[in-house]
């Protein structure tokens, strides 16, 4: 059986024509037909057919015997115009009931030709695109859909962008314009950070540290460290300059490829957060790609038993494991990659990295605490938080506090569970941790060792937090926050103040004894200064918040004592060994990176009067100092 429908008209003959060649009076041209038959295709047979039957059809239908009025009067019969019932539309004349009765018997075969052309065509793996106007047609519709398709897809892919990258202010912000003003203090800054970028590149330009005093440089990852940490430095203050000679690093100097063990939260929080705000601030694909490279080389530290990272990994071979010092990570260093590895995919699309870090944060919110408070190991084997552990807002604990805020507020807010355990963690820091210092009550927050014995010590690491609980109020948390926050901040400006360098040493002891002369206490191995971040990083959140001009003079100040007993002139700024020597604080001959990329960058925020650059509501700045978006959602 064969049939054909052409613009809505389907005929059906009911037989297949066969080709009675053994009957045929030439065998030879029976042959011929046969072979020629069989070379064709199965499209082709059908096309055939198909035509055979439709010039079978017509002569059945047009030829006179099979017309009731003996004339042409098909054209009184409807055929099959789409979505008109056939029977309603017949002339009301003597033939009506044959008229009927045919106009019937065509639907039938219509119908059942149709049907049967699917069937043969299924048969044969044809789709139903013998029709060259169908197909002809089918194809504009194809391409038509596509396009629209291809617009629906492009639309989304713009709300998936808006969505993943969340609001773009970068693209707001001529960073390199040259009419952008800076004020003396600013400019004071700039002329501290050129003086350590000019002295670096002289000495040790593609290496991760300098060392001033010995003019001579240091491998930590192998990636050009002090480079890498400031791209967004450069930008941020609107050096083109040293912008170009860093991009030109990134571009031709920069691998990860290195047989190195690198410490997974500190690339990721320098080296991921420097990429990755870079990328933000300019949109240069080149950081995206970088990024993702070192993102992906550090993802085998997630492959422990617990899926709590091992704290090291090896670039090259993406062999991981636990410190060398002992078994566990430090709770701090796995719970502060969220909001870097978060970033990665979204700007990727890749979810993997943000699902390796979910993990984590979700193993670490499910383990027992204190009142909120966590101990500063954790094991990778057995994903368990070492409980006789110290409880610390210093060293390895402080920035799992950070980052419970931070991720709340990178996530639109949207996400409870970091607000909740933040929440939660401060009233434990409070319960457990805040107290006051003798004779002057300043307010501190001390550790408890082993989880248990309070003890009233407070690394400068911990002047972090009251600019983090301000930030907490600006997004709504309880104005007592903002309160301890202030008070946390005047305490950690006076471990500067008090000192006779002006400057604060790594770690102080607060006097808890009553009539004691003096409220700190700074034993020798703890009087070096790093060139650490978090005070002027809390002034920085302080004065936004509030506006008050203090937190700029006490920024000044600190500054001008880093000018003072850091400074090696023309090679920029040395760690110090003794900041209670204020005749001889003596170099550790080391610049830290952190001192170009947070110390110098806060300093430079904190004077800055541009209210457009950098607002707190569209950029949240990871551990490090960069600044990285706010998104909409989670
Ligand atoms: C920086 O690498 C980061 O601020 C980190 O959170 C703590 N240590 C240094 C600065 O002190």
């Amino acid at each position: 059986m064969s049939s054909k429908h052409r613009d809505g008209v389907s005929i059906n003959l009911g037989f297949v024509p066969e080709f009675d060649y053994k009957s045929s009076s030439s065998q030879s041209w029976t042959r011929v037909w046969t072979m020629s038959w069989r070379r064709l295709s199965s499209l082709q047979r059908t096309i055939i057919v198909l035509f055979v039957c439709i010039v079978a059809l017509c002569f059945f239908y047009f030829h006179p015997t099979f017309q009731s009025n003996g004339s042409k009067s098909a054209k009184m019969v409807p055929i099959n115009v789409p979505g008109d019932n056939p029977v309603n539309n017949l002339p009301h004349d003597s033939v009506r009931e044959m008229e009927i009765e045919k106009a019937h018997k065509l639907e039938e075969l219509k119908e059942k030709a149709q049907k049967q052309l699917e069937n043969m065509m299924k048969q044969h793996g044809v789709k139903d695109d013998v029709d060259e106007d169908k197909v002809a047609d089918e194809k504009n519709k194809v391409e038509e859909n596509n396009f629209e398709n291809t617009n629906k897809e492009k639309e989304k892919d713009v709300e998936k962008k808006v969505d993943m990258e969340g609001v773009k202010p970068e693209l707001e912000y001529d960073f390199f314009d040259a009419n952008r003003k800076h004020n003396d203090r600013q400019k004071a800054v700039i002329e501290a950070f050129k003086e350590c970028w000019s002295a670096y590149k002289k000495y040790a330009w593609g290496h991760d540290e300098f060392h001033p005093v010995s003019k001579k440089h240091s491998e930590w990852f192998g990636v050009g460290l002090t480079i890498v940490d400031n791209i967004d430095t450069t930008i941020i203050m609107g050096l083109e300059e040293e912008y170009e000679e860093a991009r030109e690093f990134a571009t031709n100097g920069l691998s990860f490829d290195k047989d190195k063990d690198v410490n997974l939260f500190e690339i990721t929080i320098r080296v991921l957060g420097g990429l990755l705000s870079a990328y933000h601030l300019t949109g240069d694909e080149l950081f995206k790609t970088r990024a993702k490279d070192l993102g992906d080389r550090l993802l085998p530290c997630f492959n422990s038993p617990s899926r709590v990272p091992y704290s090291d990994v090896n670039l090259r071979s993406g062999n991981a494991h636990a410190p060398r010092w002992g078994p566990d990570s430090s709770t701090s260093e796995v719970t502060t990659i969220q909001i870097e590895f978060r970033d990665l995919s979204r700007i990727t699309g890749d979810p993997k990295y943000k699902e390796a870090v979910d993990e984590v944060y979700t193993h670490v919110h499910d383990e027992p605490k204190k009142d909120g408070l966590v101990p500063i190991f954790i094991n990778a084997q057995s994903g368990k938080l070492r409980n006789s552990g110290t409880i610390s807002f210093g060293a390895r604990g402080d920035s799992y506090y950070e980052y419970l805020l931070k991720q709340w507020l990178q996530t639109g807010k949207t996400e409870m569970k970091y607000k909740n355990d933040y929440l939660e963690a401060v009233q434990g820091m409070k319960t457990h941790l805040v107290r006051k210092s003798e004779p002057s009550k300043l307010t501190y927050i001390g550790e408890l060792l082993s989880g248990r014995n309070f003890s009233p010590k407070m690394d400068h690491l911990v002047c972090f937090m009251g600019g983090t609980l301000a930030l907490g109020y600006k997004n709504g948390l309880p104005e007592d926050h903002l309160e301890l926050g202030k008070e946390l901040t005047h305490t950690c400006y006076q471990m500067y103040a008090k000192m006779p360098t002006h400057l604060s040493p790594e770690i102080v002891y607060f006097n808890q004894a009553e009539g004691a002369p003096d409220d700190l206490i700074v034993k020798p191995l703890d009087a070096h200064n790093l060139l650490r971040p978090e005070t002027v990083e809390s002034l920085f959140y302080l004065y936004r918040i509030t506006k008050d001009e203090k937190y700029r003079d006490w920024g000044w100040k600190i500054f001008l004592a880093f000018k003072k007993h850091a400074r090696i002139e023309g090679l920029g700024y040395s760690s110090i060994n003794n900041v209670k020597n204020a005749g001889n604080p003596s170099f550790r001959d080391k610049l830290e990176s952190f001192f170009l990329a947070e110390t110098l960058k806060y300093l430079y925020l904190l004077f800055s009067d541009d209210a457009d650059l950098l607002p707190l509501d569209q950029y949240v700045f990871n551990t490090e100092g960069h600044p990285l978006p706010i998104y909409k959602s989670a």
